[in-house]
C-alpha cells in the first residue's frame, strides 16, 4: 500500500524536494516549521504545514517528541527526515516505528551499526570490503596505540568511534606527537560524542573522494547507482560533486560499485544510503571510510547521469513495493555537475552572510535544474545551514557540462546576501579542476593562499583579455585609448578603459 502522507521533518532545499516527490506520487505532503520559517518556501509548497517550536533547531527540527505527536495527531504514515538534523538518529527511528509511522530510511540497527566506525570496519573488513588499514577495534590506552601506531606506520589518524564526517578526527605526524595528541583526541570525543573511544588508521596523503549511491529495497534487492566525486570541499563542507567521477578507469568504477553494494548488503541495508570511499590516486586503491545512512544533499547528480528520482524511489521502498529495476538496467549517461550556493563571504574567512532575499532569478535552460528553499523575500538567519541553492547541470560530456555551469553561474541572479557563486567560478576555472588532478585538499592549497583578494584576479583575466580586445577594436576605429587595470586587490575598482 503506498503511503498516504509523509510528514517532512525537515526544513528549507530538500523539504522543497522531498514535498515534488510527494506531489508526482500522489502524496500527501506535511510541512512542520519554525518561528523563523513561518514563510518558508517549503510551508507554502506543502499540502499542510504545522508551526514545531522556536527558531533554534533543538526547539524545533531536532525536537524528537514533538515530531512523532504532531504525526499522530495529523495522521501520518511515514515520517521523511532530508539530511542532517534527525536523519541519522538511531533512537529517533526507534521511536518512530515504535509509534507505528514508517521512517522513510533504513533501520535504526544499521544507523548504529554504521554509526560505531570499529562496528563498521569490522564489518566492512569481514564482508570483503577494503578499510584503510588500521585498527578494527578501539585503542584501550596510550602503550597500545604506541604499539600499533609504529606497526601501521607514521602518519596516522586518530578518529572518534563515534565521530564521523570529520569530526573527531586528529592526524599525527610521529611517535613523539603521539601522546598528546592522544589523549587530547579521547578527551575532545568524550565531551563530543559522549563516548572516548578512538581507533587509528593510516593517514592517506592526497586521496579524492569518491562515494556509491545504493538504493535497496525491503526484500533484500540491492543495487547501486554508481559515484559520486566529492573531492572540491573545504573543512568537510562540499562545494562542487559530480558524476561519473573524472577519476577512476571502467575497472575500478566496477570494483568501488561493487564494494558499495556489498557493504550495503552486510549491513541489510534498505532505502536509499551511501558508501564512502578514499581513492589513492598513487597506488590506484580504494577504501571504505563510513556509510551515510540517510539521502544526501548531492543525490541529484545521480538522478541526473541515471535518469532516476532517488526521494521517489525512497517513497515506494518505504511503502513495501519491490525495486522496479536491475542492477543490468542502470546505466550512467552523460555527465552532471552541481555547485552548492552558499550564504557566506569568501574573502571574509568564509563568514556566513545573513539578511534578507531582494532578489532572485535562476537560470533555465536545457539541462539546467535548481533545487532551493529560499524565495525573493525569504530571510536567510543565523538558525541554519547557510546553503541557499544547489544548481545542477547535465551535457553529453564533462567538458560540456562545465561550460554549461559556468554561464548558468554567470546567470543566477541573488542579492540581499553574498554568495560564494565567484568561488565556484573560480573552481570551474582552475586548470586542476579542469585536467581532474584535484585531491580533497585543493581549496586548501590553491585557494587559501590566494585569499583574500589574490584569486579575484585570475576571475577576472578573461574579462580584462576582453576589454583588451574590445581597446583594439576601438583603435582600429581610430578612436585613441588605452586599456589600463587599476585592480590593486583591495577594492576591486576597475577602470578598464580610459580615452586620452
Ligand atoms: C581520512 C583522511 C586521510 N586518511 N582518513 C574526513 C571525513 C571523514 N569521513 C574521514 N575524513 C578523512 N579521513 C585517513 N586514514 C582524510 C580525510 C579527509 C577527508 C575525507 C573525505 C573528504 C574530505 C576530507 C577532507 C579532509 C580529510
Amino acid at each position: 500500500m503506498m503511503i498516504g502522507k509523509i510528514l517532512i521533518a525537515n526544513r528549507g532545499e530538500i523539504a522543497v524536494r522531498i514535498i515534488k516527490a510527494c506531489k508526482e506520487l500522489g502524496v500527501k505532503s506535511a510541512a512542520i516549521y519554525s518561528d523563523a520559517d513561518a514563510t518558508a518556501l517549503h510551508v507554502k509548497l506543502a499540502d499542510e504545514a504545522y508551526h514545531i517550536g522556536k527558531s533554534e533547531a533543538s526547539q524545533s527540527y531536532l525536537n524528537i517528541e514533538k515530531i512523532i505527536t504532531l504525526a499522530k495527531e495529523i495522521g501520518a504514515d511515514a515520517i521523511h527526515p532530508g539530511y542532517g538534523f534527525l536523519a541519522e538518529n538511531a533512537k529517533f527511528i526507534e521511536q518512530v516505528e515504535k509509534s507505528g509511522i514508517k521512517f522513510i530510511g533504513p533501520s535504526a540497527k544499521a544507523v548504529e551499526l554504521m554509526g560505531e566506525k570499529t562496528s563498521a570496519r569490522r564489518l566492512m573488513k569481514d564482508s570483503g570490503v577494503p578499510i584503510v588499514p588500521g585498527t578494527t577495534e578501539p585503542v584501550k590506552s596510550f602503550e597500545e596505540a604506541e604499539e600499533l601506531a609504529g606497526e601501521i606506520g607514521y602518519p596516522i589518524m586518530l578518529k572518534a568511534a563515534a565521530g564521523g564526517g570529520g569530526k573527531g578526527m586528529r592526524k599525527v605526524e610521529s611517535q613523539t606527537e603521539l601522546k598528546s595528541s592522544f589523549e587530547r583526541a579521547s578527551n575532545e570525543a568524550l565531551k563530543a560524542f559522549g563516548n572516548a573511544d578512538i581507533y587509528i588508521e593510516k593517514f592517506i596523503e592526497n586521496p579524492k573522494h569518491i562515494e556509491v549511491q545504493v538504493l535497496a529495497d525491503e526484500f533484500g534487492n540491492t543495487v547501486h547507482l554508481f559515484e559520486r566525486e566529492c573531492s572540491v570541499q573545504r573543512r568537510h563542507q562540499k562545494i562542487i560533486e559530480e558524476s561519473p567521477s573524472p577519476s577512476i578507469n571502467e575497472e575500478t568504477r566496477r570494483q568501488i560499485t561493487s564494494a558499495a553494494v556489498k557493504a550495503a548488503k552486510a549491513v541489510h541495508y534498505k532505502n536509499a544510503g551511501t558508501v564512502e570511499f578514499l581513492y589513492d590516486t598513487a597506488s590506484k586503491n580504494f577504501y571504505f571510510l563510513e556509510m551515510n545512512t540517510r539521502l544526501q544533499v548531492e543525490h541529484p547528480v545521480t538522478e541526473l547521469v541515471t535518469r532516476t528520482d532517488i526521494v521517489k524511489e525512497q517513497i515506494k521502498i518505504a511503502s513495501g513495493e519491490k525495486l522496479g529495476f536491475k542492477q543490468e538496467e542502470v546505466s550512467q549517461s552523460g555527465h552532471a555537475i552541481e555547485c552548492r550556493i552558499y550564504a557566506e563571504d569568501t574573502e571574509n574567512n568564509f563568514a556566513p552572510s545573513t539578511g534578507k532575499i531582494l532578489h532572485h532569478k535562476i537560470p533555465m535552460g536545457p539541462g539546467v535544474r535548481v533545487d532551493t528553499g529560499i524565495d525573493l523575500h525569504s530571510e536567510v538567519s543565523v538558525y541554519y545551514d547557510p546553503m541557499l541553492a544547489k544548481l545542477i547541470v547535465w551535457d553529453v560530456n564533462r567538458n560540456d557540462a562545465i561550460k554549461r555551469m559556468t554561464e548558468a553561474l554567470k546567470n543566477y541572479q541573488i542579492a540581499g546576501v553574498t554568495t560564494n557563486i565567484d568561488l565556484l567560478l573560480w573552481v570551474l576555472r582552475h586548470e586542476k579542476f579542469l585536467n581532474s588532478t584535484f585531491t580533497i585538499n585543493f581549496i586548501d592549497e590553491e585557494l587559501l593562499p590566494k585569499l583574500p583578494t589574490e584569486w579575484k584576479k585570475e576571475l577576472y583575466q578573461e574579462y580584462e583579455k576582453a576589454a583588451i580586445l574590445l581597446a583594439a577594436i576601438l583603435k582600429d576605429e581610430k578612436k585613441r585609448l588605452h586599456v589600463s587595470s587599476n585592480n590593486t586587490g583591495t577594492n576591486n575598482s576597475w577602470e578598464l578603459l580610459k580615452y586620452e
